[in-house]
């Protein structure tokens, strides 16, 4: 990639795209193309290929996906399937005839089987059963990298794939029912505190373990995987280690400042109960993560105590709105989240 490149970041609003976008901005690209939900459907294959005719993107990062957390992927796994599988394969197919020069495709580290030896190593793909919560998504993910397989062997295409383990940063969804866990305890929390609340329910039992990887680290990864890696096998993305979901729940606690009790709803399930990546590929390859889930080597690592000290996530007056104000490496950011537009 060169400064003047046309880049795509499909999905550029999301936790993941927009991070990718900050990063490119950082290291000057200058011809960065984002497209809202509204200009540009990834579902229909038409508007797509115009879209490719059009802008004629040299470079793409698909960070576009109908992602959301344990609760979202067992009620919605039509839209969790369906929905993936068609965007990525508009955006791959589309890419093909575009001829774009390269392309990232980004997955998930619950491709990876239930019980599969930890920490997942790439090798560990199709080996077991996988995790029965989010069979749906984990199954486009890998209908996603087998894509970009595909054409690299029939056609000789660049195309990468990453699996990045869970995230959290800017642009995260606070919806209660459909979040990842950090952001759903950061809020539940928050607002048991403010409400003087005697307790806060977490879910499931709290013995999984999970592993935490800020947004602004991935970006750099697929900045980087972009510019250094051409290879067919995909390659995990993750922090190193992780932590106990019940440790995490006492952790948020501490630096919000509830000092009530956390309930265990186990009619919630677990999920998987661990999915730590062996990242030890990419790291050789010369990426390392920067950002801490605590304390961390910048400002930015501390963005749960930040969150408490700021007070930083709280309703507004407009009660269809949260605002999350998120720490970020050197600065604190703000923005609101129109409850009504978060997915499902
Ligand atoms: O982050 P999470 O929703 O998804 O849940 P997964 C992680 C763990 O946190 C589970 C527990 O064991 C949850 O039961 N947990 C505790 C909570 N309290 C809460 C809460 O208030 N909200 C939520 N959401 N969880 C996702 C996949 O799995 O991982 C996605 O479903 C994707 O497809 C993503 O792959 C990376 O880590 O279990």
């Amino acid at each position: 990639m060169t400064p003047d490149s046309r880049i795509y970041v499909a999905g550029h609003r999301g936790l993941v795209g927009s991070g990718i976008w900050r990063e490119l901005e950082r290291q000057g690209f200058k011809r960065l193309i984002g497209k809202s939900h509204g200009e540009l459907d990834l579902l229909d294959v038409s508007a797509v290929e115009r879209f490719y005719a059009n802008e004629k993107p040299e470079y793409v990062f698909m960070a576009a996906a109908k992602v959301g957390g344990i609760s979202a992927n067992e009620a919605y796994p039509a839209e969790f399937l369906y929905q993936n599988l068609q965007i990525q394969n508009n955006l791959i197919h589309g890419a093909r005839e575009a001829r774009v020069i390269k392309l990232l495709f980004l997955g998930s580290s619950c491709i990876y089987p239930k019980l599969a030896p930890q920490p997942l190593k790439e090798d560990s793909l199709l080996s077991g059963p996988l995790e029965p919560t989010n069979q749906w998504y984990a199954i486009a993910k890998i209908a996603g990298i087998k894509l970009c397989q595909a054409y690299r062997r029939q056609y000789g295409c660049d195309f990468i794939s990453a699996m990045p383990t869970n995230m959290y940063g800017p642009n995260d969804n606070y919806d209660l029912e459909l979040s990842h866990v950090l952001p759903a305890l950061i809020r539940k929390f928050h607002e048991a505190k403010v409400a003087h609340a005697q307790t806060a329910v977490c879910w499931g039992s709290g013995s999984p373990l999970r592993e935490f990887l800020y947004s602004d680290d991935l970006a750099r990864a697929c900045v980087f995987l972009m510019q250094n890696y051409s290879e067919e096998q995909f390659i995990n993305v993750g922090y190193g280690s992780d932590i106990p979901i019940r440790d995490l729940a006492r952790l948020v606690q501490r630096i919000v400042g509830f000092i009530g009790e956390i309930l265990w709803d186990k009619t919630k399930p677990d999920g998987t109960p661990r999915k730590l990546m062996d990242s030890s590929r990419l790291f050789a390859l010369g990426w390392k993560p920067q950002v801490d889930l605590e304390t961390g080597p910048q400002p930015g690592g501390q963005i749960v105590g930040e969150i408490a000290r700021k007070q930083i996530v709280h309703r507004t007056d407009r009660p269809h709105l949260i605002v999350a104000y998120l720490a970020r490496p050197g600065e604190i950011i703000s923005l609101e989240k129109n409850l009504a537009d978060l997915p499902c």
